[in-house]
């Protein structure tokens, strides 16, 4: 059984597209055993994100995850960090297959309207991030 952290970007909120992707991971199997709804201040969105401190969008990138209420998760089940990933597509949405969330409801290489963790290490720090012990229901 393993763990993956999950956002719904500002841009998912905003899209209204809370439920059609919660209904997309648990018709994958995969389970919700946290949640919340939250506003992240910029400082939190650089700390989020301080691996891409050197990239260009860094600042674009921290003022969009920032602008409004996110919805973050905890997901569990067999191989859901991978499994996730599938589901969310590529980072850009016009190489992202057909039927995967940031194909069908992405609008721009950032509004992207979801975050996966991408492995068994950022799963662990990205949980941590936003979650303790007692708000994850196994
Ligand atoms: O794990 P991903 O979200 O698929 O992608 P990532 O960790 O490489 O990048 C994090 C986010 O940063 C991504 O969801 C959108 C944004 N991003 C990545 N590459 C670019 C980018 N934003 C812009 N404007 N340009 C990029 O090349």
């Amino acid at each position: 059984m393993e763990r993956t952290l999950s956002i719904i970007k500002p841009d998912g909120v905003r899209k209204n597209v809370i439920g059609e992707v919660i209904k997309r991971f648990e018709g994958a199997g995969i389970h919700i055993v946290a949640m919340k709804m939250l506003k992240l201040s910029k400082e939190d969105a650089k700390r989020f994100y301080a691996v891409h401190k050197d990239r260009p969008f860094y600042d674009s990138l921290t003022d969009f995850m920032s602008s409004g209420p996110i919805v973050v998760m905890v997901l569990e089940g067999n191989d859901v960090i991978k499994k996730n990933r599938e589901l969310m597509g590529a980072t850009n949405y016009k190489e992202a297959a057909a039927g995967t969330i940031r194909r069908d409801f992405a609008t721009d290489i950032e509004q992207n309207v979801v975050h996966g963790s991408d492995g068994p290490d950022t799963a662990v720090v990205e949980i941590a991030f936003f979650f303790n012990q007692l708000e994850i229901y196994s």
